[in-house]
């Protein structure tokens, strides 16, 4: 601890009714629609509309650039809600928020605060965040992506590979490198407009989850930018990236307790409805040792992530303990969606029930904005001061 400050687990009133209003908008607004997304692959630009309209795009920005200005604990409940009712929505909150707007808010000059977070907050316009590659992943300081310095600007020639909201984003995070000799200390961050000359975007299908979001390969073809597209300095790129990734594995961790919570709820409720043995299954005691870790996990998780947020809103270091948050949060996703099925059996084989859903969305957060491998390279560097990622 330090500055005495304390963790209080105890929600404010705004931070109670910010909950409730989340949870409302996610059973009344999202849930109805999530099954019909899902099977259709639909994009629903509309409850995207309507997530904007309730400030759940950009809530931690400041009020005096369209956001909510509300702190991480407030935003990670807000996360919980929206990814409990639906992971492809919570992703757009996620990328949105997280990984373009956080980014904008601390590494941008005014003049790009004033261009892009009232749109990025009102929904007028959506981002994305093109850090991963084609041949660049984990390695994530191994941007193959060149910008070249010219008179008028710099010159943009690269792809970028799952770059979630790519084929609707009005502005894309583009991290390029500028001087291969200096590694990711050459590394660039550029907002460029979508529409720029050279610049598009392709579709990916067949994904196993995450079917209602959008996910896209990015192409630069000698995609012009001027000066004032640079975000912060040439060099600053890879703590660009760095730092939205701290904040977006904590929107993932959250998004992935409402998914734990999710499945908790779905099976305490289908336990007590089905009866077998001319009993409800949750008189069972196997059935009861299965909720009983979806429970236990589902509350580890959200402590974590209240953890993280607390150190954030006291303007802490909290690089290890999001890893910690996002490791621990998605891998309990994993289980309690494998658990969920379990305990509906061949009813959690299909989508009439969540958790099948939950499944098949849980498995893609172990693997984005940094696979469970790099967050346990990330907190077994911080315990052992022993770099094992070289
Ligand atoms: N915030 C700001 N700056 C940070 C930072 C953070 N959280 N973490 C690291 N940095 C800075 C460091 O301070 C260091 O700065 P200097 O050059 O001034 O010394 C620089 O970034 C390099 O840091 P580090 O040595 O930790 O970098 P590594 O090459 O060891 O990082 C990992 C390797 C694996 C941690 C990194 O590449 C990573 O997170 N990979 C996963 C990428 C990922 O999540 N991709 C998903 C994309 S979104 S779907």
């Amino acid at each position: 601890m330090q500055n005495g400050a304390v963790i209080d687990f105890e929600l404010t009133d705004e931070q109670r009714l910010i909950r409730e209003t989340a949870r409302d908008f996610a059973d009344k607004e999202i849930f109805p629609r999530v099954r019909d997304n899902d099977r259709n692959e639909r994009f629903d630009t509309e409850l995207v509309s309507k997530l904007a309209d309730i400030g759940f795009l950009g809530a931690i920005v400041p009020e005096e650039y369209g956001g909510r200005g509300v702190d991480y604990r407030t935003y990670g409940l807000i996360v919980e809600e929206v990814g409990r009712a639906d992971s492809a929505m919570r992703t757009v909150v996620s990328v949105q928020t997280s990984l373009v707007c956080s980014s904008i808010v601390r590494w941008g000059n005014e003049e790009q605060k004033q261009q892009w977070l009232p749109k990025l907050c009102t929904g007028e316009a959506l981002g994305c965040f093109g850090l991963t590659e084609p041949g660049t992943g984990s390695d994530a300081a191994n941007q193959q992506t060149r910008a070249k310095k010219t008179d008028a600007g710099w010159v943009i020639n690269g792809a970028k590979q799952w770059i979630s909201m790519g084929n609707y984003a009005k502005v894309a995070l583009v991290f390029a490198q500028t001087d291969p000799e200096k590694q990711h200390r050459g590394i660039a961050c550029f907002l460029v407009p979508t529409d720029s000359d050279g610049f598009s975007s392709q579709a990916i299908h067949g994904k196993l989850g995450l079917k209602g979001s959008d996910t896209a390969e990015l192409f630069l073809d000698d995609v012009e930018v001027p000066d004032s597209a640079l975000m912060a300095e040439v060099g600053d790129g890879f703590k660009i990236a760095m730092s939205a990734l701290d904040s977006g594995r904590f929107s993932v961790a959250s998004g992935c307790v409402g998914i734990c919570q999710g499945c908790v709820n779905a099976s305490v409720e289908y336990s007590k409805e089905r009866k077998q043995f001319d009993r409800p299954i949750a008189s069972f005691q196997l059935v009861q040792d299965m909720i009983a870790r979806m429970v236990v996990k589902t509350e580890a998780a959200r402590l974590l992530c209240w953890r993280a947020a607390w150190l954030k809103d006291t303007g802490q270091p909290n690089t290890t303990e999001t890893s910690i948050a996002k490791l621990y949060a998605t891998e309990a996703a994993v289980e309690c969606a494998n658990l969920g099925v379990q305990v509906h059996g061949g009813s959690g084989y299909v989508d009439d029930h969540p958790v099948e859903r939950y499944l098949r969305d849980a498995r893609v957060t172990t693997l984005y904005e940094g696979t469970s491998q790099i967050q346990k390279l990330i907190i077994g560097r911080a315990a052992t001061g022993i770099n094992a990622m070289v």
